[in-house]
């Protein structure tokens, strides 16, 4: 039987991946910082770590320069580049807070949706932010036309094969307890964009609580995406082995 959370969570580290973000990073933390310093009641200190995944422009120098490096309430890791799944699997094994959240570097979901995830995690150890509300409305539907139809291509193949009947696998918005994000990144194989269908199934077959947690989110241009053969054959290749990674992996005891 999973236990619940023995005492309140009293730290949250939030874990940003960054590859090439210069021009996005800015006004993202501007936003996110402006809303930490409200000290919303609902919310754990958070400490925001950003993990730099190699990039060429000067991402880790903006972060490393900004006052809240000098208050410990930000931090910028660097990485050698490897892919959005590296870049989180490092960023949240090294998160220390009571709760770990990672979120895409262009805060699409806008910050005040943080809380959802930590009510969520008050009763569940892995809390999947979805861009799908309850009626129906699909947040998806401000990306570029061509985005959601490899969108609906990928969803179909996951579904089918992973995922079930889970969603929205690709929101950069999920959060975890320390003790499930430890337990789930350190078996994390997945370094490409396809990493969270394999947290998901992980999860899954690790017999977590999961709470599907909708949340408000607003496409940002800029993506770091870059679609292309090369892109669509890792990803096939990532999405059909990631159960085969997986099989000898047991339920929690
Ligand atoms: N695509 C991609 N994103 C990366 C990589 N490393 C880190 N990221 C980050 O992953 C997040 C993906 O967000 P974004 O590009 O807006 O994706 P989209 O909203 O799905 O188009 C951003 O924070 C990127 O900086 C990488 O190697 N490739
Ligand atoms: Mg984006």
């Amino acid at each position: 039987m999973p236990s619940p959370i023995g005492s309140a969570p009293t730290s949250l580290t939030l874990v940003l991946p960054a590859y090439n973000e210069a021009k996005r990073i800015g006004p993202a933390l501007d936003d996110l910082m402006a809303y930490l310093r409200t000290r919303p009641a609902d919310l754990p200190v958070t400490e925001v770590l950003v993990v730099d995944d190699g990039s060429s422009d000067d991402t880790a120098a903006l972060v490393a320069a900004r006052p809240e490096v000098v208050d410990g309430q930000l931090r910028v890791m660097t990485v050698p580049h490897a892919g959005k799944g590296a870049a989180v699997k490092a960023g949240m094994l090294a998160a220390t807070g009571d709760l770990v959240v990672f979120a895409d570097a262009d805060m699409a979901p806008p910050p005040a949706e943080l809380v959802k995830l930590v009510a969520a995690l008050g009763s569940a150890d892995v809390a999947l932010g979805s861009r799908i509300q309850p009626d129906g409305t699909d947040m998806r539907a401000s990306q570029p036309r061509y985005r959601r139809f490899l969108g609906g291509v990928f969803h179909t193949l996951a579904s089918v094969w992973v995922v079930g009947n889970v969603k929205d696998t690709q929101a950069g918005f999920k959060g975890f307890t320390r003790e499930a994000a430890h337990d789930l990144f350190a078996r994390q194989q997945v370094t490409s964009i396809v990493f969270d269908v394999e947290l998901v199934h992980l999860a899954r077959r690790r017999g977590y609580r999961i709470a599907i947690v909708p949340i408000r989110w607003e496409d940002v241009r800029g993506s770091r995406m870059r679609p292309g053969p090369r892109l669509a054959l890792r990803v096939a290749w990532d999405l059909f082995r990631i159960p085969l990674l997986h099989r000898d992996v047991r339920r929690r005891p």
